[in-house]
């Protein structure tokens, strides 16, 4: 059966603009992950169109506890958008999305352009001009956050809204696998991991990317802001939640869930 890419992009666009959520496309109609791509760069195209400019690309699924949470066992790679850029200590309005969670990762700025192939963590490391800690807002289009990979793929890897700590650390020195992360609701620690729990080091995830990117010609740019992934799984937010992530050495990053 042929996949029609623009339609299956519109629907998920107009599932995330309307805050609806839609039974996962693969259901009607199966395609394979190469397609998934496909229709996320029409997803993409479709929110560059509408004049959003992209912050930076994410890496998802890299950690044994989102796999295992999410039931995949992949990593995948979706783009941020400066539209779900929330201030550091701002607000996460609910009423916007349909069924968000939040998950704690270290982020990345390159100080030089990187291009796969074969790009390694040692050269990510070297090209890395910060690390922050950030708090991503996950919310899946479809229904109960239920996928297979090439659903959650097409669906940009569930990108709604991401929070950046202000604090810009280099890298030199850290043992990034070895930086605890915490992710606490209203002072209560929810979840909780090291940067090795993102494929043995978060700038590991880094050069994945380039080397997954580098299959469609592309690379990753001096400035972007990347994020790497869920050190630990997901929780459920809730009206009136005060949300912190805490990275050892790299700072915190808060938030607050309003209605
Ligand atoms: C997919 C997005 C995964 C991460 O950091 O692992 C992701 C999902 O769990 O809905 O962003
Ligand atoms: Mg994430």
């Amino acid at each position: 059966m042929s996949v029609d890419h623009n339609s299956i992009a519109n629907l998920l666009h107009l599932a995330e603009v309307e805050k609806r959520e839609v039974v996962r496309v693969t259901e009607q109609t199966p395609f394979d992950i190469e397609a998934a791509y496909k229709i996320q760069q029409e997803l993409v195209n479709i929110k560059l169109g509408q004049g959003h400019r992209i912050v930076g690309p994410k890496m998802g699924l890299t950690s044994q506890a989102k796999m295992k949470q999410m039931n995949v066992n992949e990593p995948i790679y979706g783009y941020v958008f400066d539209y779900m850029v929330i201030p550091e200590g701002g607000e996460l309005k609910i009423s916007d999305l349909i069924h968000p969670k939040v998950e704690a990762e270290i982020a990345f700025i390159l100080g030089k352009d990187i291009e796969g192939s074969g790009i390694t963590g040692a050269q990510v490391l070297a090209a890395t001009e910060y690390v922050l800690p950030a708090l991503e807002i996950i919310d899946s289009r479809y229904e109960n956050f239920k996928f297979t990979l090439p659903d959650v793929i097409a669906d940009n890897t569930s990108a709604s809204r991401v929070v950046f700590g202000n604090k810009l650390t280099h890298p030199d020195g850290l043992d990034l696998d070895l930086v605890g992360m915490t992710l606490s609701i209203n002072g209560e620690i929810k979840e909780l991991g090291a940067g090795a729990a993102v494929v043995g080091h978060p700038a590991n995830s880094v050069a994945m990317l380039a080397n997954m990117l580098a299959r469609k010609g592309e690379k990753l740019k001096a400035g972007q802001i990347i994020l790497t992934g869920g050190i630990t799984g997901a929780v459920m937010l809730s009206v009136g939640d005060s949300v912190a992530g805490k990275a050892d050495g790299l700072g915190e990053v808060t938030f607050k869930v309003v209605e």
